[in-house]
């Protein structure tokens, strides 16, 4: 069964709390839900994290190598500003999707970086919560068309 790592960064615990005109009222725990129940329809395997640590997130994408087939992350602002996420990105040759609720296209200039589209299979911004089964589904048509 293919093993998808849904990997969160910084501040995405507090969502559906503060700024629902930019993230939604959805809460982390309903898109855990969300992205649990698309797996069940898509025969995956759901892994869901969230930290505000870079090391921490580092750390999850080291050890997904070998026990997850492909990762969907979050990493928050530190997409912009992390040179250690892109490299551990990198050391693990996983696919991984970049993913954002908001589109941080139709925001300020500094969200127009991306240190993790340099390595990303592939980036998926504005659709909200939906964006996390979009994700998913791009993920495992990728790993499909692969094996
Ligand atoms: O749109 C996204 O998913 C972002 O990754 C969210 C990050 C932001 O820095 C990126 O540029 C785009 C911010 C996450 C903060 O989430 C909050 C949620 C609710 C209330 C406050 C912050």
């Amino acid at each position: 069964m293919t093993s998808i790592l849904i990997l969160n960064g910084p501040n995405l615990n507090l969502l559906g709390t503060r700024q629902p005109e930019v993230y939604g009222r959805t809460t982390l725990a309903d898109v855990e839900a969300l992205c649990r129940a698309h797996g069940d329809t898509r025969g995956a395997k759901v892994a869901f994290m969230q930290s505000n640590s870079e090391g921490a997130l580092i750390d999850a994408i080291h050890a997904a190598k070998g026990v997850h087939d492909g990762i969907i992350l979050n990493a928050g602002a530190y997409t912009h500003t992390s040179i250690a996420l892109m490299d551990a990105i990198s050391s693990v040759e996983l696919p991984v999707i970049e993913l954002h609720l908001s589109n941080v296209h139709a925001r300020e200039d500094f969200r127009h970086v991306s240190y993790i589209a340099r390595v990303a299979l592939g980036v998926i911004c504005g659709f909200g919560a939906a964006g996390y089964p979009l994700a998913m589904d791009a993920l495992m048509g990728h790993l499909a068309a692969g094996s």
